[in-house]
């Protein structure tokens, strides 16, 4: 076991008897929901892995040490602390060399999974290439860390403030498969459609760990990401949110947001601009992907035996 990560209990717990881990990041929770929303849904995520029969193991960075499963303390402290760092895998070494407090991103969860032997990790969407990104240059490094990093990842699809069609391009060229969860259509997380066909699709989790542990058999570093479309119930038609994201960006630009602000500040708008409506679809469709993630994450080890 590597000094380097300290885990829960409950995690500790997992791995001594083998039971499914499914990681969570902590990025959602700083940076991407406004408190106290932010630490009853991470709670709420954790209980839904646990219904679905896995462990949940929230990660984040306090201190220095990279936890692997937080305390019910820890979630909270982390969900008031102004100032928190966003560590993406750019950060991670210099938050634990300062022992420094920072929340993962979707790219430094898969990095601390794989440390912890995770291999399924489920968030609300990912990061991906920023519209405009022909002058910004704005990809996230969640695309590299796909190409790279063997965690299998579920997410509503790419947040709907990027460039969905030159995300799923990016993806292409670095060898990462994109699945669709159910149906033809790459997801655009509040929404179920975005115009844009997934390039696979894939109808159950013992398909999919199946696909996960084939990758490995084949040599293939990196993993995958399942894009796994927001219910029915909680989805904001892609009509609804357009002008919402299309104000938001504007207001961006002329504000001069960049590099790792301008995601938390899109979010937040959005927030605002739709009553609080963009919020509730977020947490839908991050406890639908818990759920998937826990499938997931229990079919791995039964396959494996086989
Ligand atoms: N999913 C959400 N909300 C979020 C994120 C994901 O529902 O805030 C975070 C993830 O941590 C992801 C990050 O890695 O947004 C992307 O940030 P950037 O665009 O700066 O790479
Ligand atoms: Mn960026």
């Amino acid at each position: 076991m590597s000094p380097l990560v300290k885990f829960s209990p409950e995690v500790q717990s997992a791995r001594r008897t083998g039971r499914p881990i499914v990681a969570l990041e902590s990025t959602i929770i700083t940076h991407g929901m406004p408190y106290p929303r932010n630490v009853e849904t991470a709670r709420r995520v954790e209980a839904r892995v646990r219904e679905a029969g896995a462990t949940p193991a929230t990660i984040a960075v306090m201190d220095g040490e990279i936890f692997i499963g937080l305390s019910d303390a820890q979630l909270d402290q982390l969900g008031q602390a102004k100032n928190v760092m966003k560590l993406s895998r750019a950060d991670l070494a210099v938050a634990v060399a300062t022992k420094r407090t920072g929340s993962t991103t979707v790219a430094a969860t898969m990095i601390c999974a794989r440390r912890a032997g995770i291999e399924v990790f489920a968030t609300g969407g990912i990061g991906g290439v920023h519209r405009g990104a022909e002058l910004s240059f704005d990809v996230s490094a969640d695309l590299r860390e796909l190409a790279e990093t063997p965690v299998t990842v579920v997410a509503a699809g790419a947040k709907a403030i990027l460039d969905l069609s030159k995300t799923l391009e990016v993806l292409e060229t670095l060898g990462v498969p994109v699945i669709a969860f159910g149906q033809d259509e790459f997801p655009a997380f509040w929404s179920r459609a975005s115009g844009l066909r997934a390039p696979l699709r894939l109808d159950s989790p013992a398909d999919i760990a199946a696909a996960h542990l084939q990758r490995g058999r084949l040599g293939l570093p990196g993993g995958q990401l399942v894009a796994n479309p927001i219910p029915v119930a909680a989805e904001i038609p892609r009509e609804t949110i357009t002008p919402f994201i299309e104000q938001a960006l504007a207001e961006a630009e002329q504000r001069k947001i960049a590099a790792k602000a301008v995601t938390p500040f899109l979010l937040q708008r959005i927030f605002e601009l739709t009553n609080g409506r963009s919020l509730e679809a977020n947490i839908e469709l991050v406890l639908n992907n818990a759920r998937l993630a826990a499938e997931i994450a229990a079919e791995i080890p039964r396959q494996r035996a086989l």
